[in-house]
This record gives C-alpha cells, structure tokens and sequence, in this order.
C-alpha cells in the first residue's frame, strides 16, 4: 500500500470515529457546539470580538484555556486574547466585600453602539466561575444586551463524595468502575482528572472526597498519599480542594498502635504526624470524612468514647493546617451490631438481640442531639437528607434544626441506590428542593432546612453541601444520560438554594441538548414528573425501605430475613390484616416527638397528615377513607398504576424529538426508558400482589391485572447486580 492511501484510511476511519463518539454524552454540559441561531451568532460574534485575561496563575491560565476552547467552539471561530484596552470581554481582579473569595459579578455595558462585558472578582477562582457563567450564557442562547449580576456561592463546601474503592469499585455505583486508576498515579494523569475538575468547576462544585466512607486506610499510606497528591496537584487550578476518608481504626491497621482509642496520646500522636505528612504534600488538603461506628465501621463508641471524641481528636490534628471534619450521623443502634476485634472486616453479631421496641428512624438523633455544643469549631456533623437512607421520599432528618451549635452539612445522594440505579430516569431537583424547603420551625416559621444548611438560621462560619457521587468510568459518566442532570443539580443548589427545579432542568437540557423551546419545554417536564412517577411506583404514600437486600435493586417488601429487624422491609411497612405503615405517632415509637410541635402536628392526626407521608407515620387501616374518596387501598393500587403510566408518558415525550436528538444519545435513553417501563411494572405488580395477600381486597378493575404470580416475582435473584 502506498503511503497515501494508508493516510487516506487512517483519515477516514478516523473521522468515522470522531463522529461515532461525537455525542456519547463525554462532553457533559460543557459541549461548546457553534451557535445554531444564525441571527444571534452574528450578534454575539459582534459582541466578542476579542477576549482579555491578565495574569499567568494556573487558575488564570485554565480560563483563558476554557476561553479559547469555549468561544472558539461556540462562536466558530479563533478567539483573540487582546489587552484591556481594546478587548470587548474583560476579566478583571477587583477589591470587593460583596464578592467574596469565591463570587464574581458580571455585567455588559454598551457605549456608543460598542458593547463591553466585564467580569469582576476578587479572586482568580471567582474570575473561574466568572467564565463559566459567562460560557453558560452563551451556550443558553442569553441576550448579552444590558445585563448585570452578582453571584457568590451560599455554601462554602459544595462536595462530591465518591465511595470509590482501591480496588476500584464503586460502592452503590453504576456507571462503571472508579475514575481514580490508582495503579497508574501519580505519574498518569488521565485526561479524564481535568475533565472531571473542569466540570465541577463549571458548577461551582469545589471539593472532592475521592474515597468511600466505608474506609481503607491504606489511603493515609505513603504510597497513596503521592497519588493523592497528583490528584489534587490536578484539581487545584479548577479551585478543587481533595479530602480523604478516615478509617478510625488507621493508628491499629498502618500504625502498629494497639488502639485506636481517641483519648489515648498516643493515637493523638499519630493522627497529628499522619496530618503533618498529608499537609506536607498536598498543603491545601480539605481534611477527612468519617463513618464510625455505623454499619460496622469501627468508631469512638468502641473504646466507651463519644462521637463527639472521635471528632475532636481528628479535628485538632487537622486544625493547625485549616482543615475540616465532616463526621456523618448515618448512625443507627450499635446495641445489635459489634464489630470484630481485628476490625478486619464488617461483620453483623448474628446473636444479638434485636431491639424490637427501637425505631431506626430515632436514632440517629438520640445519639447526636445530646452532643451538641461538643464538636471543635472545624467539625461539620453531615447528615443525611432523611431520618432512613436516601429514599425515594423521605421527611427531612430531624436533626436539622435540632443541634443548633453545630453546624450540620447536608449529605444527598446523586447516585441512585434507591432511585432505580443506572437504568431508571429520576431528575432528583425536585427531591432536593423538597427537603431544603421544608419548614423546621426550629426557629419559628421560615427556618428552613436551606436556612440551618447554609448556615444562615444558627450563624455558622462553615456551611457544606454534599452528595454521593454518581460519576464512573462510563464514557458519559453517570452511566443513564440523565443522572449528568443530577450532578449538575448539587452544584448549582449547593450554589444558590433558591434556584428552582425548572431552572435546573431548563439549564441542562439547553446545555446537554438543544435550545429548541419545543424540546426545553417538553423534556423539562418530563424531567419534573419523574421523581413523583418514581415515588409512584416504588414506594406511594409514604411507603420506605421495601427494596430487595443487599444490592437493593428490586422490590423485595417480603423480605424478613436479615439478621438485623431494621434493615428488613417488614420492619418499615408492617402491613397486617389490619393494616400498613409505620406509628411513629406517640401511640407509637414516637419518632415524632423529634421534631417541633409545629412539624409534628402537621403529621401527628391520621387524617390530617400529608398523605406523601401517611404511612410513614401512622399505621392505616385498609379501609382508611383517603382525600380522594378511596380506600386505602385502592389508592395504594391506584399511586402504584399511576407510576407506570408516568414512565409510559415519559416514553411518549422521548420518542417524539427522534429527529432533534443525535442517534447515540437517543438510542440510549429509549433503551433505559424501555427497562425503566418494565422495572415499574415489575414494582407495581410485585408490591400489590404481596400487600394483597394483607388486605385481601381486589385490585380495581380498571388497574392492569399483574401477569405474574407473588411466587414468580419473590422467586427472582440477581447475584450480580451492581454496586453491592
Ligand atoms: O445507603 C447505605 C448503603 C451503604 C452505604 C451506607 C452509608 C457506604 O447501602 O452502601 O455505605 O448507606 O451511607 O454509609
């Protein structure tokens, strides 16, 4: 072959290429596409005509890269750097109070017929999120006209939290394996690393906790720690700070100590030096993540000490150099559950006795309210948005508001353990904005849950945000197109709270998508009806916890094996002839009592409660009459039909925009829609037939009839479901 035609098919094969992986969803919603709005691309390449960045700081450095990138993809042609004289877009370093260390204004100003945009921060990170606000507009088809804005971030930890393993796995992940490839760091930096920091940082997102919370401590080893480093030499530049997960038990396993006790000076000692190595190398390390003693992870509680000792101890280690301690409060009662000696492994004591009268629901708050006003000034308590663990419907953990001196960072879940996994499309805004709205009235009326997590209600200096991330090795990331949505969502409410679901949405469809209104309007609402479908046909009327052990993927509300009452369905639905739901009324276990008087009378009388939360508070007879007019149970058959005529509805909608959505992204999200179809009839039929077997009432004629029998639906086995 002449060497012409070997070029010859090279360039073909690999334009072939480029086109095949030109949209699998890699580029996020940074695609930076050419302005398909020929009338506003005239416009804007007048407006932009050269760009101005002073300055050579690595951070600086990166936008003008995003710059060059962006403006070049999005206006079709080579942008031009000018200096600050001539140019028409210009970023420059101000002296501001209102902007703080991380805000930035920017605004557009027209002089004569000639237009001026200028970005202002104080800082090379706020001139950062400057520039993607700026690439945002554009990318949105924005007016560039006489605008002006201020926006600086209301959270000042705004956190992924991978529960990546060392061995690459992720926990409760399905989008493919860990993006950390531990083996090849420090010295391969995978393309990928920037990507992900260029991501976050178009989102406001600024730290990343690269480690489960279920911890190694080979992590806090040298060896780890020099790839840690790389990692974090990566995301500086993009203002992203690493943290680590701490395993308690670290001084035992990597420091030949004999204890791990926190009062012990010794265990002092070592944390203090583990610091002072971690800080050597990465010196603007974020500081450590802990789970203890929950779920078998060793912990304070396991030399007799508090939470509040655990923390302190890692707090002063971490003090001198700036660093912070986000301890969890996903605790439940330790009473059924020792770990073993060698803390080698998460072992469940099979012959404890279960504690029939406790409530998971209380507990977490029995163990941490007591601490309040105990925690060092740079430990943050991070719970979890529920009392249970990241349902599809919860009420807010009543925690929030209640530890008053301490702040409490709130803990969501992006990935979707609970939320149909990799298949299932389930836009969490809604979910989120839920919680963060509620009223505690902690304070009196207004004290939202977005109040004390900002904050704001009990004047706190440190405020964070997390979220567990849904991020793997899948080319597009979060395996389900539409899970990118989700992180996009933690980092513009960890941003601004009072931003809407809409606008979430309406930002990365026009982002990810198109601008086209048909396609914005129709798939936005698509997108704002899928949780409550989901809810539907899952877990209505305030039904939780009835999924399959284990990996958690399927219904299992049949399930009663488990060595501990509380991690088995039956515990949570407690459906009987007379019956379903949970009493955590005070004829109950009380859990209510946890929360304000206001909070609790909302919920407190069976026929004036919420019904989104009816059976997570009170116990109902089958014949309840419901706002509705309906039964109990016939409205439960009817909210488990209606979730399965929801995804329908959502096939529908998909399928019209054939035509305006390329073939690869298309194909994928009808495939999923498809299985999500199949997965929330499963749910329905599987959930009804066995409540039945309680109310032994029919299911409504006009409901589909279940093809299946119970047997068939309990007979079914994943062994190899992801994430477990
Ligand atoms: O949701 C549950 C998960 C566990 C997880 C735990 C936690 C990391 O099933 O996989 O462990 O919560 O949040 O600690």
């Amino acid at each position: 072959m002449t060497r012409q035609l070997i070029l010859a098919i090279t360039l073909i094969v690999l334009l072939f290429t480029t086109r095949l992986f030109a949209e699998d969803g890699y580029r996020l919603w940074l695609r930076y596409d050419k302005i398909d709005n020929p009338a506003l691309l005239i416009q804007y390449k007048k407006i932009i005509q050269s760009v101005s960045v002073k300055g050579n700081s690595p951070t600086i450095n990166v936008i003008r890269q995003e710059l060059k990138n962006g403006l070049t993809g999005l206006l079709g042609d080579e942008i031009k750097f000018a200096d600050t004289e001539t140019a028409s877009v210009i970023f420059i370093k101000v002296t501001s109070p209102t902007l703080g260390a991380e805000g930035f204004s920017i605004g557009s100003n027209t002089v004569s017929g000639k237009t001026t945009i200028i970005i202002k921060a104080n800082t090379d990170k706020g001139l950062l999120y400057g520039c993607f606000y700026f690439l945002r507009l554009l990318q949105m088809q924005q007016s560039l006209d006489n605008f002006s804005i201020i926006s600086a971030p209301e959270i000042k930890l705004r956190l992924l939290d991978h529960w990546d393993n060392l061995n690459r796995s992720v926990e409760r992940g399905y989008a493919g394996i860990s993006i950390w490839n531990w083996h090849t760091l420090p010295d391969y930096i995978d393309q990928r690393y920037i990507d992900y920091a260029r991501a976050n940082a178009s989102i406001g997102i600024n730290g990343t906790v690269l480690t489960n919370v279920n911890a190694n401590a080979l992590v806090l080893t040298s060896m780890y720690l020099n790839k840690v480093a790389a990692l974090a030499n990566t995301f500086r530049p993009y203002g992203i700070k690493v943290y680590l997960t701490a395993r308690f038990s670290s001084p035992i396993e990597i420091g030949g100590l004999k204890t791990a006790d926190p009062i012990d000076p010794s265990v002092q000692q070592w944390w203090k030096v583990k610091a002072k190595e971690i800080y050597k190398l990465i010196p603007d390390f974020g500081g450590f993540l802990v789970k203890a003693n929950s779920e078998g992870q060793p912990g304070p509680q396991n030399y007799n000490r508090t939470h509040a000792d655990g923390a302190n101890m890692l707090a002063d280690a971490v003090a001198p150099y700036g660093g912070i301690i986000m301890w969890r409060a996903f605790v439940y009662d330790v009473r059924v559950q020792k770990a073993t000696e060698d803390y080698g492994a998460d072992v469940v004591d099979k012959n404890a006795v279960p504690i029939a009268s406790a409530d998971r629901f209380k507990q977490a708050y029995e163990q941490f309210k007591p601490l309040d006003g105990q925690f060092r000034k740079n430990v943050l308590v991070q719970v979890k948005n529920g009392p249970i663990d990241f349902q599809p419907r919860e009420p807010f953990s009543p925690l929030f508001g209640a530890m008053q001196q301490t702040p409490l960072m709130m803990e969501f879940q992006l990935t979707q353990e609970y939320l149909g996994q990799g298949t299932n499309l389930v836009f969490e805004a809604p979910l989120f904005k839920e919680v963060l709205n509620t009223d505690t009235y902690t304070k009196g009326k207004g004290s939202v849950v977005a109040k004390i997590v900002d904050g704001s209600l009990y004047t706190h200096d440190i405020s964070g945000m997390a979220a567990v991330s849904n991020i793997g090795n899948d080319r597009n990331w979060t395996g389900n197109l539409f899970g990118q949505a989700n992180w996009y969502t933690l980092g513009r409410l960890a941003w601004n709270g009072n931003i809407s679901s809409e606008q979430i949405a309406d930002e990365w469809i026009r982002q990810t998508f198109s601008n086209s209104k048909i396609f914005v309007d129709d798939i936005k609402e698509l997108m704002l009806n899928s949780r409550e479908a989901m809810v539907n046909y899952m877990t209505p009327l305030g039904l939780h916890h009835i999924m399959a052990n284990g990996h958690h993927y399927g219904p299992a509300p049949w399930s009663d094996n488990l060595p501990r009452a509380d991690w088995n369905p039956v515990y949570y639905h407690r459906a009987d002839a007379a019956g379903i739901g949970f009493d955590r009324t005070a004829t109950g276990s009380n859990a209510l009592a946890q929360y304000a008087p206001e909070v609790r009378r909302l919920y407190e009388n069976v026929n004036t409660c919420d019904e989104k939360f009816l059976l997570w508070f009170h116990h109902v007879s089958w014949t309840h009459k419901m706002r509705s007019g309906r039964t109990l149970w016939d409205e439960l058959c009817n909210k488990y039909n209606d979730g399965v005529l929801g995804v329908r509805k959502m096939q529908n909608t998909w399928n019209k925009f054939e035509n305006m959505v390329d073939k690869e992204r298309f194909e994928q999200v009808k495939m999923l829609l498809s299985i999500q179809e199949k997965e929330a009839v499963w749910w329905r039929n599987a959930c009804l037939l066995y409540f039945q077997t309680f109310s032994k009432m029919e299911i409504p004629t006009a409901i589909e009839k279940p093809d299946r029998t119970l047997e068939y639906y309990k007979s079914l086995k994943f062994p190899y479901a992801p994430g477990n």
